[in-house]
């Protein structure tokens, strides 16, 4: 097995039990296909049936049999099953699956209000053989708690994939629009599995070519390659394409001819694509083009193109990914700053995507403070599958505990128990669009993600957006039954080891609340040390601030008061060095090395406990997995295998590199018991990555 089939492999089911039961109730279904997307979902339940219970049901013309499979107004008397509350609830997306004993004999119902919900229900039932369940006694009721759940794919028109670690980019633009790959079908099923309704195209650094006819036809194919699965596509577009594609002097919003501009281009794109999702725009940050240029507001940006998109139901999600190192101040702040103040003066159709932290998809981050102090404006979460800030994909790190800490945060801005989660749902104000996008981690590599494991994190990603309060462990138990085994011994000590790898990661990394002190542009190895890179917030004295007095970003009141963004009882709780978790120490606070940790240990002797117990944590980790070849299928065994020992050799070196380049201003020693490092500082900061991929802006 060489991982193209991700979770979707359909292998047969060992239970005899459990086959005889599902065969008595697929045997023979009724399942009206007469849209492509309905046929999109028989196809699915033929596929995997063949595969797991190695039957291709009998389709029955009326809704009797074993199995009825149809939207609400097709399945005759079991309607009496499903109250309307019910129906009412799941909405659009969502489905009910239900066993209901009708005169002694069991029907396995699943039913939605749309095409699209009986797609995802047959994925749902699909997963549940596919994990070991049994049909019987089942009421499941499901519907997404987002509405927009998309992919941001950060691909270039040439093929390279900023921060895309998997290869070249999945669209074949040459190729496109006559030659319809099948790897995009299987992209969509996946996404489909799982609940993604949305794929952004291209780059938040965008190029205008997105635009052109020529790319317009090659776009309108995927749109359609994808529809039956639920998939909209949709644009990054670059804020100057008024001038820069449409020969105009300015891009100013509120220019008239600008405003014309776009809007005949909204129209054109409609023209090819009817359901064309709408656009993802980076402005004003990192070098792009944006309203401000024209002394405008993001407000005012967003607006504009919220204007051409409305007719045809489009929306813009606008990025509050800003900072600017003319503004003298913690670009933790930034952000907060320039969108606070407009809080409700966006149109309805705009959404404004947010990091989950201030900085930049960093190991960890305390949530980004946007969250919850924009109660009138539509919000969502942006998180990052690829792992720019996480070793890459030669890394084994589980991302959804990464996801789950940022959406199960606090913000107490409605009170207690307001976190990001229900902020994300629109609990607070059912008037706001809602959604969630992963900036993707596939490519052209045979397994999509570049690491056997990193699947697991577009998988998370999917059932997150579908699911904000879904379990980090809940998914892995589904992602590892699906792609590797079902085993009880397989599965216990590997879920172990995902659940813990990220905490793993930030240990060898940046441990207690370090941030942004990797290597310089590639964002890979260690690089503490990092101090000149043309402006001071891509170095990385500027986030650890390490001397000899201490180290630590102070962002309280006597710091930057990046803190003060927060809510007072958040403001309280980080503020505090008493209730201040270790997680986050040096997030907030400029701390001696002498300062005394819970722990009893000294500051220092505290990191470098946990850039060893990292390190250690992976060798760990390599022992279990050699533990577990019985279990697993020879190709994809050997390949985690050698990725983990890469993985083990970089933590050592961040490891290495982090503490011996600390000690410089701790001046303490190693405390006896640790390895000492092999090499010396001067060692670790001459090595170079050549050929580093994904390659971004900075
Ligand atoms: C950073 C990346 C950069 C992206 C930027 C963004 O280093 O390549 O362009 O985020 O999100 O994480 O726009």
């Amino acid at each position: 097995e060489n991982g193209y089939n991700l979770w979707l492999r359909y292998k047969p089911v060992n239970s005899t039990s459990l086959k005889t039961e599902y065969r008595s109730y697929l045997n023979q279904i009724y399942f009206p296909s007469e849209s492509d997307r309905l046929k999109a979902a028989l196809d699915e339940l033929n596929l995997g049936l063949n595969g797991l219970i190695g039957i291709k049901p009998q389709l029955l013309v009326r809704a009797q049999g074993s199995s009825v499979i149809a939207t609400s107004n097709k399945i005759g008397a079991l309607k009496k099953w499903v109250p309307d509350s019910v129906l009412k609830k799941i909405g659009n997306d969502g489905f009910v699956i239900k066993t209901i004993n009708q005169a002694g004999r069991n029907v396995l119902l699943v039913t939605a209000n749309s095409d699209l919900g009986i797609l995802y229900g047959t994925f749902y039932l699909l997963k549940l053989m596919q994990t070991g369940k049994t049909l019987s006694g089942l009421d499941v009721v499901e519907y997404p708690r987002t509405m927009v759940r998309v992919l941001d794919h950060w691909d270039n028109p040439n093929r390279t994939v900023e921060r895309g670690y998997a290869g070249f980019s999945i669209w074949n633009w040459h190729k496109l629009p006559g030659y319809i790959d099948s790897r995009y079908i299987d992209y969509a099923r996946a996404n489909a599995s799982v609940g993604i309704n949305g794929s952004v195209l291209n780059n938040v650094n965008a190029s205008i070519q997105m635009l052109t006819p020529a790319y317009l036809v090659k776009i309108k194919a995927l749109a359609d390659a994808f529809r039956p699965y639920g998939i909209r596509v949709y644009l990054s577009v670059k804020f100057d394409s008024p001038i820069e594609l449409g020969g105009l002097k300015t891009a100013d919003p509120l220019d008239p001819e600008v405003i014309k501009w776009w809007k005949i281009k909204t129209d054109e794109i409609y023209s090819y694509i009817p359901d064309f999702g709408g656009f993802l725009v980076k402005a004003n940050s990192e070098g792009q083009p944006g309203p401000q240029t024209y002394g405008r507001s993001h407000a005012d940006g967003a607006n504009m193109l919220g204007n051409a998109l409305a007719p045809h139901h489009g929306i813009v999600m606008w990025r509050a990914f800003v900072y600017d190192d003319k503004v003298p101040d913690d670009r933790a702040k930034q952000a907060y700053n320039e969108f606070k103040p407009l809080d409700g003066q966006f149109n309805a159709n705009v959404i404004i995507q947010v990091k989950s932290g201030p900085i930049d998809f960093q190991p960890r981050e305390a949530f980004h403070p946007l969250f919850g102090a924009l109660p009138n404006t539509s919000v969502m979460l942006e998180l990052q599958l690829t792992q720019e800030y996480l070793g890459f994909s030669t890394h084994l790190v589980y991302e959804a505990p990464l996801f789950k800490e940022c959406m199960d945060a606090d913000t107490y801005r409605q009170g207690k128990n307001s976190t990001v989660a229900r902020i994300l749902e629109g609990v607070y104000n059912p008037k706001l669009i809602t959604g969630m996008a992963g900036v993707a981690n596939i490519g052209t590599d045979v397994n999509w993600c570049g690491h056997p494991f990193a699947q697991a994190n577009w998988y998370a990603f999917g059932r997150l957006a579908w699911n904000p309060q879904a379990s980090a462990a809940a998914i892995a138990d589904d992602w590892l039954r699906m792609t590797f085994s079902s085993e009880k011994v397989f599965i216990d000590p590997m879920k172990r080891e995902m659940l813990q790898s990220r905490e793993n990661t930030v240990n060898y990394m940046t441990p207690l609340g370090l941030h942004h002190i990797m290597g310089a542009s590639g964002h890979y190895g260690p690089g503490p040390w990092t101090d000149n890179m043309g402006r001071a917030d891509w170095t990385a004295v500027y986030y650890h601030k390490a001397d000899t007095a201490g180290i630590g970003f102070d962002r309280t009141k006597s710091g930057s008061n990046a803190l003060g963004q927060y809510s007072p009882e958040v403001q309280a709780y980080f503020g505090n060095l008493n209730t201040c978790p270790d997680e986050y120490l040096l997030w907030f606070h400029h701390l001696s090395w002498q300062y005394k940790m819970r722990s009893g240990k000294t500051l220092w002797e505290e990191m470098v406990h946990h850039y060893y117990a990292g390190a250690d944590s992976v060798k760990k980790m390599q022992q279990t997995w050699n533990s577990l070849r019985p279990y697993v299928d020879q190709e994809r065994f050997s390949e985690v295998q050698q990725l983990m020992a890469v993985q083990y050799e970089e933590a050592i070196r961040w490891r290495n590199s982090c503490v011996l380049y600390f000690q410089t201003f701790s001046r303490q020693p190693i405390p006896v018991g640790y390895d000492r490092p092999e090499h010396d500082l001067a060692y670790y900061r001459s090595l170079r990555y050549p050929n580093v991929p994904g390659q971004g802006v900075n």
